[in-house]
């Protein structure tokens, strides 16, 4: 198996680890049992703590960990730069960031501000542009970038708001990255990953709702795991999907084939 997915030693950067519940922490532990070399960035200096504190508890160790603001372009480069300076080629990205007001996911989405629907486009849909950028000129052996969106990007999902429109922006940018650097040998696609109990779950008022519809109501008649997001991750990330780009694949127990 671990012939198919051509992943060990590979240099694979995982991006939105904040604690141990992060879908991204998830894939990186995927990433470590299949022999990838797993680069991590962080934004805040508790999110540096509790990854390294995860690492080891775990008894794994990164390759790099690097910080990097995603809303700050020149964080972006400088980290990139970092990384690909100092390991050569870069095989991977795991883009698993998003972030928006929590007011925004309070209020009905026409009192959305114009300064809260900029940051959540910012945050979580160009943050990808950018990412894919910087992340270029070290994919010199092509590769594979994946994000991580949400079924709030094709349909309204009461609460979702301001973040339903930016991983709908996520995903268009998605798809034109994906024909962008598709001639470099680089595929872009994104995991829709049914709802998960992360910290971004947490200021969610009605989520246990969400988690009992679900139940009711997707095919599987149940929720998913996070391991079940890192495992198609994994499929995404590796040669096992080397055909596939520009595309959504959902990880949701069937939950959005219904009507
Ligand atoms: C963010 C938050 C991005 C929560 C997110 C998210 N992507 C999925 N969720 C969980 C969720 C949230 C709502 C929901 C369903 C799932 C919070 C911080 C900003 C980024 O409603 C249907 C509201």
């Amino acid at each position: 198996m671990e012939d198919l997915l051509k992943l060990k030693g590979k240099n694979i950067v995982v991006m939105g680890v904040a604690n141990e519940r992060s879908i991204a922490w998830g894939v990186a532990k995927s990433l470590f049992d299949v022999g990838a070399n797993v680069i991590f960035t962080y934004r805040k200096e508790r999110s540096l703590v509790k990854l390294e504190k995860a690492l080891e508890k775990n008894e794994l160790e990164a390759k790099m960990i690097v910080q990097c603001d995603v809303n700050e372009d020149e964080s972006i480069k400088n980290a990139f730069s970092q990384i690909g300076e100092t390991l050569g080629a870069i095989h991977g990205v795991v883009h698993s960031v998003a972030f928006a007001h929590a007011e925004d996911l309070k209020n009905d989405f026409v009192e959305t501000s114009r300064s809260g629907y900029a940051f959540a486009q910012d945050t979580s849909a160009y943050s990808l542009v950018a990412t894919a950028r910087e992340a270029r000129p070290y994919m010199t052996e092509g590769g594979s970038i994946i994000t991580m969106s949400y079924l709030g990007a094709e349909r309204v999902l009461d609460g979702y708001n301001v973040m339903g429109v930016a991983k709908a922006a996520l995903e268009a940018s998605m798809r034109y990255l994906a024909n962008d650097l598709g001639k470099q040998g680089i595929r872009v696609n994104a995991v829709s990953a049914g709802a998960v109990r992360t910290l971004s779950a947490k200021g969610v008022p009605s989520f246990n709702t969400i988690l009992s519809q679900i139940e009711e109501k997707a095919p599987l008649k149940r929720n998913i795991t996070n391991e079940e997001v890192a495992k198609m991750s994994i499929v995404m990330l590796s040669d096992l999907s080397s055909g596939v780009t520009g595309e959504v694949i959902y990880v949701d127990a069937g939950y959005h084939i219904m009507g």
